[in-house]
């Protein structure tokens, strides 16, 4: 596609938003199953006509997700970079304010240790580190948590691909320390780099050459055999079916990519959905249907729905731009608005950063 700077850096912080806000509904309401399709586009549909006809209230709530990119936006356009310290008390103070947003088991725990360090002398980034070390018996945790709100690192740094890595590992290690939660962080925001770059540029949706590129931007087995199987998937349904079935690639999202809340299963499971409607449908739909695709899609793959609608949301977005989000989804979910001037002065924020040569 052909779209402006601005619109897909929008579209990306909306489309975390909105993905986030529809796919709460579902998450794990099934367990692990899949949602078949048709329920699925029914309540989005709902929503989407009450955004429509309704406009003066955002009814459809946001979770942590939205939450907590929130803060890594405003900790970004603070500092001008990510500052871990501050990152950890803004995700503690966000939490006491509203603990009802569907947070993880793990990070509740976490930040309600946080808070009774933090009101001590001694606390200091080396102890934040420390405490979300010691998580789930001293690995760390590898949900997908660091991934889920990342979204901001991509907008800031989407000039400077070499600045990803670190600013996503600062902006994960204050609460996941596994390795596949960090990566898992960086190869989201890699992605979501990739195509803010891509689409102003008018390239057409190349699937190798976005694996090729993700392969190289993290260093993790689990992610280069997911990537290959993801890809290999895409294919497989591209070949044998002229028109997408939609139910029968979310079952294969489930069962040879996972669904849950692994960072290891999320972040490809967002990255496949994606790549399917990017490479399947025909741009004749029009780009507001392939991004609705991509909502209806992501959720369908069940278990951790609002976090994989989430992060396919902001690859949708960044790729078709905010044109493609539905208004009555806009209107309807809560955050969208504060998620557009988030990312309208991270977009400048980045036009200003000087980089070091
Ligand atoms: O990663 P995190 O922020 O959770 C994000 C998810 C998203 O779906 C959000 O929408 C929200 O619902 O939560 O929070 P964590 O608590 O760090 O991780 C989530 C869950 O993953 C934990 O509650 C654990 O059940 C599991 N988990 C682990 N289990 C065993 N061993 C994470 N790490 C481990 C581990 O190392
Ligand atoms: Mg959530
Ligand atoms: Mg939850
Ligand atoms: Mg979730």
């Amino acid at each position: 596609p052909t779209v402006r700077l601005q619109d897909a850096c929008i579209g990306a912080m909306m489309g975390a938003v909105v993905g986030d806000c529809l796919g709460a509904k579902f998450e794990f309401s099934a367990g692990h199953k899949t949602v078949a399709y048709k329920q699925v586009r029914n309540y989005t549909q709902r929503v989407m006509d009450w955004g429509t006809y309704h406009a003066w209230v955002a009814p459809v709530k946001y979770t942590d997700d939205t939450a907590m990119t929130t803060c890594v936006a405003k900790n970004l356009l603070k500092n001008g970079t990510i500052h871990p310290f501050e990152l950890a008390k803004s995700f503690r103070d966000e939490f006491c304010r509203d603990q009802s947003r569907g947070y993880g088991k793990g990070v509740k725990k976490l930040f309600q240790e946080l808070d009774v360090e933090m009101k001590g002398k001694h606390a200091s980034l080396f102890r934040v580190k420390e405490i979300a070390g010691q998580t789930h018996g001293g690995a760390g945790s590898h949900g997908n948590g660091a991934a889920m709100r990342v979204c901001p690192v991509a907008i800031f740094a989407f000039k400077a691909p070499n600045l990803i890595g670190v600013l996503a590992a600062r902006s994960a290690v204050i609460t996941h320390t596994h390795d596949d939660a960090m990566d898992g962080a960086t190869l989201q925001a890699h992605a979501v780099s990739y195509l803010l770059r891509a689409a102003p540029a008018s390239q057409d949706f190349d699937l190798d050459d976005f694996i090729f590129f993700l392969r190289s931007s993290v260093e993790n087995k689990a992610y280069h055999e997911k990537l290959t199987q993801l890809r290999d998937l895409v294919h497989r349904h591209l070949v044998l079916d002229p028109v997408l079935d939609y139910d029968r690639f979310a079952s294969d999202v489930q069962s040879l990519l996972g669904n849950g809340v692994k960072a290891t299963e999320a972040v490809p499971a967002a990255l496949a959905v994606f790549a399917i409607v990017a490479s399947a449908d025909p741009e004749a739909k029009g780009n507001q249907q392939l991004f609705q695709n991509v909502i209806d899609l992501a959720i369908s793959c069940g278990g951790d729905t609002d976090t994989i609608a989430s992060m396919a949301g902001t690859l949708a977005g960044a790729w078709w731009g905010v044109e493609a989000i539905p208004t009555g989804w806009i209107k309807a979910c809560e955050g969208t608005a504060e998620a557009g001037r988030l990312s309208a002065d991270l977009l400048q924020a980045a036009s200003e950063l000087s980089l070091p040569c």
